[in-house]
């Protein structure tokens, strides 16, 4: 069939859809359901694609600028799903995409007035959790009782971890701090809609609020994850009642934690009447963070015997120190910290949980302009030009014509090709090279359809979109659509889930090894730290595409 991005595209934009490859040499644009052609061209010279194992040729339609539905017809083929074009394509997806963050939120009950027909009672209020003897310290010895309330679970399970929390609540205020405009306009329809602050900030506020909470006071030190001792079944949130517990303090949540909180204090400092001492507190929990980290630089995540949740254990932190440091130095101005995030060793690379100095390097580039002279910025843009050369030399080869490439198709696959697309559009805003733009357009039409299962990943959005992701309210809430606006993992070729799913995976090829199936944690969970980057993408293609 023929896949294309199934929400549509910006006047402006590049539009391309894959076509597999025929007898047919032509394309042509019609009015959606009619004959009525409106363009046509030539498809492109077929390609192979080893990820997918077919051939297809690109139909490539960008001067289609006229605000309308339509579809790519093909002789000897189903016409595409249909598709809009028009300035605001994109606007529902994005609020949706942040809006699922609200829907995941611990402590608090969904009302109907904010969640609709996925209203539901407040789960884990966290108010009571256990300091699990991994953790104990002299002022908390294993079985002390702290509170550490709200925050978002993470993804289809119920638990809270700091590493995965500093990369999403990052690309939020990345997100944020990029494209306000878009934000400022935006009403989620959450509980603090319509307080001073833009809904986006308010909604990163409930996790960083968790975050908070998961420091030790007494040494500045942070808790791995807030976590059951086993994953619960699939039930509502209200309906898991197993002990929580704060598990191990590591040098990598430590630095998470630490990058976070010190660009959440600039984020959040022209608040400072809503929120009195707020900013000023993220900043001292940073550099505290960042001294526990100082004095136990090796301490990595080792998953207690008696623990069997998410591990997000990470045995290179030199990338975390790298972040912290920049994050200290672009909201502190102080050359010290320039100098500990340690610039000329530290390349940049597409941002994962595990992964995160491409994070520091966005950082630098997106406050350039006003950093001091302790920067090399003549750096700082080399290294987003050259991994933005990279990944445009990825998608130039791609027979999809995206970033992705075989090797990218692994645990969260779709985070990979929006994590490449928000690099992109760092190296769009900083070189204006046109190809870019493109490429990290290429990354949102795969997420949304133009890929070899032919179906949007994201809940509710597109003709085609995954109805059973591994997301327990999805699956308990007795309600046949899943909750709106996750984007699921993906295809990716390791099914470390085989042995838990009763339906056999379609294929192996790694573009093409996705079953929508609850079962399915490997290709079909959700999670926070993939939602994040198509906040940040579906609001950064609406900003900078020239209309
Ligand atoms: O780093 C290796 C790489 O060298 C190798 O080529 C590749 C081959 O498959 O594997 C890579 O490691 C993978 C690692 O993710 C890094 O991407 C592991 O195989 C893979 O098992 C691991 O998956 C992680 C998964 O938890 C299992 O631990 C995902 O990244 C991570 O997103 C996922 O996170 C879970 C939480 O634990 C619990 N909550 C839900 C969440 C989402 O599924
Ligand atoms: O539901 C769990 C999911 O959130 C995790 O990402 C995944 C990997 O850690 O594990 C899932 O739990 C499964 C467990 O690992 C093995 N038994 C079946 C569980 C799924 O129902």
């Amino acid at each position: 069939a023929i896949a294309l991005n199934q929400l549509g595209f910006l006047p402006g934009a590049a539009k391309v859809a894959v076509v597999p490859d025929g007898a047919a040499r032509s394309f042509a644009i019609v009015k959606a359901g009619t004959d009525t052609v409106v363009l046509d061209g030539a498809l492109a010279p077929a390609a192979a694609a080893p990820e997918s194992g077919d051939r297809v040729r690109l139909a490539t339609f960008t001067a289609l600028a006229t605000p309308g539905r339509y579809q790519v017809r093909v002789a000897g083929l189903p016409d595409s799903p249909p598709f809009d074009v028009g300035p605001g394509v994109f606007q529902a997806v994005n609020a949706a995409s942040i809006k699922a963050f609200y829907f995941n939120r611990t402590a608090i009950p969904l009302e109907e007035r904010h969640a609709g027909i996925f209203k539901r009672p407040a789960g884990h209020p966290d108010t009571r959790v256990l300091v699990h003897a991994s953790a104990a310290s002299p002022a908390r010895p294993a079985g002390t009782v702290i509170a550490s309330p709200k925050g978002w679970y993470d993804a289809g399970d119920y638990n809270k971890y700091i590493v995965n929390s500093g990369i999403t609540t990052y690309t939020l205020l990345a997100a944020w701090e990029d494209f306000p405009a878009l934000f400022k306009a935006q009403n989620l329809g959450i509980p603090e809609s319509g307080n001073a602050l833009p809904d986006l900030l308010d909604e990163a506020l409930w996790n960083l609020e968790w975050m908070l909470t998961m420091q030790d006071p007494a040494d500045g030190g942070v808790y791995h994850k807030l976590t059951n001792l086993g994953f619960d079944g699939m039930v509502m949130p209200d309906k898991a009642t197993q002990p929580r517990y704060v598990v191990q303090k590591t040098t990598a949540a430590a630095l998470n934690f630490a990058a976070v909180m010190a660009m959440a204090s600039r984020v959040y400092a022209p608040y400072e009447q809503q929120m009195p001492g707020m900013a000023a507190r993220m900043l001292a929990a940073s550099k505290a963070a960042w001294q526990w980290a100082q004095a136990h630089p090796r301490v990595y995540y080792q998953q207690p015997k008696d623990v069997s949740t998410g591990e997000y254990g990470d045995k290179d932190v030199s990338d975390e120190f790298g972040w912290a440091a920049a994050e200290l130095f672009v909201t502190t101005g102080d050359a010290a910290w320039y100098k500990a995030m340690n610039a000329p060793a530290l390349q940049a690379s597409v941002p994962s949980w595990a992964e995160v100095r491409g994070l520091a390097w966005m950082s630098l580039a997106r406050h350039r302009d006003t950093l001091n002279a302790a920067a090399d910025k003549a750096l700082i843009a080399s290294r987003i030009d050259t991994l933005s050369a990279s990944l445009a030399a990825g998608w130039k080869k791609s027979a999809y014509g995206i970033p992705m490439q075989p090797a990218d198709y692994v645990w969260g696959s779709s985070a990979v090709a929006l994590n490449q697309a928000m690099v992109l559009l760092h190296g769009y805003r900083m070189t204006s090279k046109r190809d870019y733009l493109d490429a990290a357009q290429a990354g949102l039409d795969y997420a949304l359809g133009r890929n070899a299962v032919g179906i949007s990943f994201v809940t509710g959005f597109g003709t085609k979109s995954p109805m059973h992701p591994h997301h327990r309210p999805s699956e308990a809430d007795g309600i046949r659509a899943p909750v709106p606006g996750w984007i699921v993992g993906g295809p990716q070729p390791a099914q470390q889930d085989k042995k838990d799913c009763p339906v056999p995976y379609p294929s192996a090829l790694p573009a093409r090894s996705y079953v929508d199936h609850a079962c399915s944690y490997a290709s079909n969970e959700v999670a926070i730290n993939w939602n994040a980057p198509l906040v940040y993408v579906s609001a950064g293609v609406q900003a900078l595409t020239p209309a």
